[in-house]
């Protein structure tokens, strides 16, 4: 049997094992007979398959589930509980894709679309500066003129104007439309994306990898193996990423596990993915708004079976922003160790409906992981711990 909770932190891993014994206080209990082989499995490290991956999927013993993933995230960061200073920047909404599954993309010069000219951007960047962000979350809709120097000039003008802030920008199918546009090789224009100054790429895009359940949210993206193929090439250049997963929508149990064993593997080739986000879909103003929302049972579930299949992925974030504060506190006792940061200006998940705050303040974030019974670590992108005085903001190196 192979042991992966050693094997799968190693490469890049700076936070190191805390082997916290196991409460007697709080001995493992369930009446789902399918859950006892894949405990035995978590206690003796050993990788879980696709059939214990669709087991967890349905099993109603939420419980059962959350005690092994916090055994696993505990086992992996104590009471360590990551958050960071960022704000997001999306500088245009307008969109090719039509994404059934999307509320922010609009089509060009139709109501509500809109395009940052660069100084507007650079303007929105700096006026969530006061709280001193470390990271710029930029992402935005695939703009059928907009040439590729724009994104270059944004990302070079950023780093000029914040070269202390860290930029991460364009989800893999915001690389392959650029690609396109620009007429040069995904690898070329990641350099070239690098060399202006993007330092790691976020998570999104990634949606459900299976092709029956793309063709219907998000027909025109690029499919599954591209969105692999691109972070493959991200990291094969030294750009660090996320990955993330849509569900609640119209997939199903297999497409899920399909989804997460294909980011795992490709996690054994590279190691550049740095957190896992499982998003829970938001239907309001999407053309699937006849589909209910996800449930809390269904988003608590999926932080932890996140936590337990994907053993080489250093972090799992709880995005309070899409799983509300409330549920992301929650979270943090199911396998959960990031709750991601104060974003001051959200979109993509407003237009579609969310109605938690568009920000939130530090202090704000550290009290939530205060009384989830957690350590608040302010963290850079690369998971570095921030240390903050009244005058400076230093990155532990
Ligand atoms: O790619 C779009 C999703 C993603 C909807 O890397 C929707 O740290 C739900 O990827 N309902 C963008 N989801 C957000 C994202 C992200 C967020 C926070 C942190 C990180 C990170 C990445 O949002 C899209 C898509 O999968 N999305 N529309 C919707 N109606």
């Amino acid at each position: 049997m192979v042991s992966t909770w050693d094997r799968g932190l190693a490469p890049g891993y700076a936070c190191g094992i805390i082997d916290k014994m196991i409460s007697a206080a709080h001995p493992f209990q369930t009446d789902d007979p399918r859950l006892r082989p894949i405990h035995d499995k978590v206690m003796a490290h050993d990788r879980l398959d696709a059939d214990d991956a669709l087991a967890l999927y349905r099993t109603g013993d939420v419980l059962a589930i959350g005690w092994m993933a916090n055994l696993v995230r505990e086992q992996m960061h104590g009471d360590r509980t990551y958050f960071n200073v960022n704000r997001h920047l999306n500088p245009t909404n307008v969109c090719v894709a039509a994404c059934r599954l999307c509320a922010f993309g609009r089509k060009k010069d139709t109501p509500g679309a809109y395009t940052m000219a660069l100084e507007e951007a650079f303007e929105t960047a700096a006026s969530g500066y006061s709280e001193a962000v470390t990271e710029f979350h930029i992402v935005g809709g695939l703009h059928p003129d907009l040439p590729f120097q724009y994104f270059l000039d944004l990302i070079s003008g950023l780093k000029q104007r914040f070269p202390q802030v860290h930029l991460k920008a364009f989800t893999m199918v915001e690389v392959a439309y650029l690609s396109k546009r620009a007429k040069l090789s995904i690898r070329e224009t990641l350099e070239q994306l690098k060399a202006a100054g993007v330092d790691s790429l976020p998570g999104g895009g990634a949606e459900i990898f299976a092709d029956r359940v793309r063709h219907i949210i998000c027909d025109h993206k690029i499919d599954g193996d591209q969105w692999l193929d691109t972070a493959k090439l991200a990291h094969q250049i030294g750009l660090k990423s996320n990955a993330t997963m849509l569900y609640g929508h119209v997939e199903n149990d297999e497409d899920r596990v399909d989804h997460l064993l294909k980011l795992r593997a490709l996690q054994e080739e590279t190691g550049g993915f740095q957190t896992f986000i499982p998003l829970a879909f938001h239907p309001y103003n999407t053309p699937l708004q006849h589909l209910p929302k996800t449930t809390g049972m269904l988003d608590i579930k999926q932080i932890a079976i996140s936590r337990l299949v994907l053993d080489n992925f250093p972090h799992i974030k709880a995005y309070w922003q899409m799983m509300t504060a409330k549920i992301a506190q929650i979270a943090l006792r199911f396998g959960a160790d990031d709750i991601d940061g104060t974003v001051v200006e959200e979109k993509i998940y407003h237009d579609a409906g969310a109605t938690t705050p568009q920000g939130m303040r530090r202090e704000e974030l550290v009290r939530l992981i205060r009384e989830a019974g957690r350590e608040p670590i302010e963290r850079d992108t690369l998971y570095r711990p921030v240390t903050r005085t009244e005058t400076s903001v230093t990155v532990a190196v």
